[in-house]
């Protein structure tokens, strides 16, 4: 087998918990997951990537892991687990698990052997630091709010948690934690799982001076003290010789605020580290300066920039990429930078072609294949994310209206990715016969997987056709990418080259129609090309001068 095999592949991202439940207590299982094995294999992904589901008090949705050997009771057994595992197999398609350590839960027995005095084995296994003149060790924030630190009463230090203070940051200095941690991956691959996510992989080594992060306006968060940190293409280096060499496993890690450089050295396959990244910045567009909780349209001339630069640079680097504008972290794409009310199909295909036609992998979220959407909940008592509700409290305690928060959660919170999938038009959509652990969004009685399979114009069909010809074009994973009218504010187009091959991709982001003019000095560059797929029936103009309807997305080849 060819080793990168995954770079004509496509995965698709399950959020157990809001998959399918099979027993009836409103919580997806891995059951759930076998039963909708042939609905996946019908889109044509290759890959599945499970969000954890080993043991953990679920604080965060079981990215808190207090067990790396066990599978959580609310999803299933391991025996369940080998189940699926083998039906992945059987239907050739590959399963990956999601790894996160970079932390671990406060429930870890090593985190409890850690706490239970300054001079247990595991002390050193996660980072004790003392109070700084009457104050936490330093001045950084945790991603959920508050200090990154936590103070413990019975040993008098404080422990970094750059999560929740649930989940303690491990010390990736400690050799022993990395064998552990290389030793739990082995356990893994040789049941036969076929590669890892890993967890905001890039925090895992911290700049071991620990300083303040003064002096930047407004102040820091400390993050850059452990960001793609000192040691962290080290460690990386470390795990891929003693975990992947040799095998055919896949791995993406997950990368906060990285850079391009660092990402093409993470993927580049000559430094045996990782596979692909997935990296944020092409998200944070609706973020001004930085802020992620207001409300604010998206900058698309910078969505363009971000998405072209990191086209262009991992091109350049020898890097791979994660293509994805979904996860179970993100709002829903076409209720972000579509238009789910009046061209919700038109905006989710258009959103699907931008993406799926750049160089990369591409990663598919439950439920974006048939364009699911917020579910825009308006009371606080709806929302189920730890990152929500504290910045919900928080804004309250610092006065702000409760009315501002709840419109800003209604597009910024992880939990409108969280709803779950929508499988027909039946009581809680058939997801569960129970009462589903979060709410869903009414719009399930025609947004939904029945349907969608019935309609062969649907938004399922043109994934699938997607997923397709990247097998079919090499140009898709192995062509230049080069960004057309960077300035246009309602276009975005891109061509894709190589010596014998050219593809034209152009989208219309917007509602109002617009033409496409082709540039000078590519004019005459593709000759009698085809439309090989459209979200329209037909196509008006040439590849001159192309018209382009709400929405419209053509590629050309
Ligand atoms: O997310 C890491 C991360 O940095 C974000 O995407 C995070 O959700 C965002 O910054 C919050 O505003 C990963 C997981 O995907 C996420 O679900 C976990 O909560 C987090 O790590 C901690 O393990």
């Amino acid at each position: 087998m060819n080793q990168q095999w995954w770079k004509k592949s496509t995965v698709y991202q399950i959020y157990p918990k809001s998959f399918k439940d099979t027993t009836g207590n409103g919580v997806g299982d891995i059951n759930g997951i076998i039963e909708k094995l042939d609905y996946i294999k019908e889109l044509g992904v290759d890959i599945i990537w499970l969000t954890p589901i080993y043991k953990s008090p679920q604080n965060d949705n079981g990215y808190d892991i207090a067990d790396y050997y066990s599978i959580d009771e609310r999803f299933g057994t391991m025996d369940d687990f080998e189940k699926l595992l083998e039906e992945v197999h059987r239907r050739e398609m590959k399963l990956i698990m999601d790894i996160v350590v970079n932390h671990t839960s406060t429930e870890h027995p090593w985190f409890q052997e850690s706490k239970s005095s300054k001079d247990n084995p595991c002390r050193d296994f996660y980072i004790w630091k003392k109070e700084r003149d009457g104050n936490p060790p330093t001045n950084w924030k945790s991603k959920f709010g508050g200090s990154a630190w936590q103070y413990d009463t019975e040993t008098e230090e404080y422990y970094l948690h750059l999560f929740d203070v649930t989940q303690a940051d491990l010390n990736w200095e400690n050799e022993e934690v990395r064998n552990r941690v290389y030793e739990m991956m082995n356990y893994w691959v040789d049941k036969g799982v076929d590669g890892f996510r890993l967890d905001v992989i890039n925090l895992i080594s911290k700049d071991q001076q620990f300083p303040n992060d003064d002096g930047s306006v407004p102040p820091g968060d400390g993050r850059k003290f452990y960001t793609d940190g000192p040691r962290v293409h080290e460690f990386l280096h470390e795990m891929n010789q003693e975990v992947f060499k040799g095998k055919e496993t896949i791995t993406v890690g997950e990368m906060s605020s990285t850079t391009i450089d660092n990402c093409v050295r993470y993927s580049n396959p000559k430094n045996e580290e990782l596979d692909m990244v997935f990296s944020f910045h092409h998200l944070k567009v609706d973020y001004p300066n930085g802020e992620k909780w207001t409300k604010a349209p998206f900058d698309f001339i910078q969505l363009k920039k971000i998405l072209s630069d990191w086209q262009v640079g991992m091109y350049q680097g020898g890097g791979w990429n994660a293509l994805f504008w979904c996860n179970h972290d993100q709002p829903r794409i076409v209720s972000r930078f579509g238009n789910d009310k009046k061209y919700h199909k038109e905006s989710a295909k258009m959103l699907g072609t931008t993406i799926h036609l750049m160089q990369g992998t591409p990663y598919i979220y439950q439920g974006e294949e048939i364009g699911m959407t917020n579910p825009y909940f308006d009371s606080i008592e709806q929302y189920r994310d730890v990152e929500s509700i504290n910045i919900y409290q928080e804004w309250l305690e610092q006065g702000g209206k409760e009315e501002e928060i709840i419109e800003i959660l209604k597009e910024k919170s992880r939990d409108n990715a969280r709803t779950p999938m929508q499988w027909n038009n039946e009581e809680h959509a058939g997801f569960t016969t129970g009462q589903p652990w979060i709410g869903l969004s009414s719009n399930y009685n025609h947004i939904n997987v029945e349907t969608t399979l019935k309609d062969k114009d649907s938004i399922f069909y043109h994934y699938k056709k997607l997923i397709q010809l990247r097998k079919d074009y090499d140009v898709i994973t192995d062509g230049e990418y080069q960004l057309l009218l960077p300035d246009n504010p309602a276009i975005f187009a891109y061509v894709r080259e190589s010596d014998n091959e050219i593809m034209l991709v152009v989208n219309n982001f917007y509602e109002e129609e617009t033409t496409f003019r082709m540039p000078e000095e590519r004019k005459g560059s593709m000759k009698n090309p085809n439309v090989i797929l459209s979200n329209y029936k037909d196509t008006i103009g040439d590849i001159h001068s192309l018209t382009l309807r709400p929405y419209e997305s053509v590629v050309l080849y």
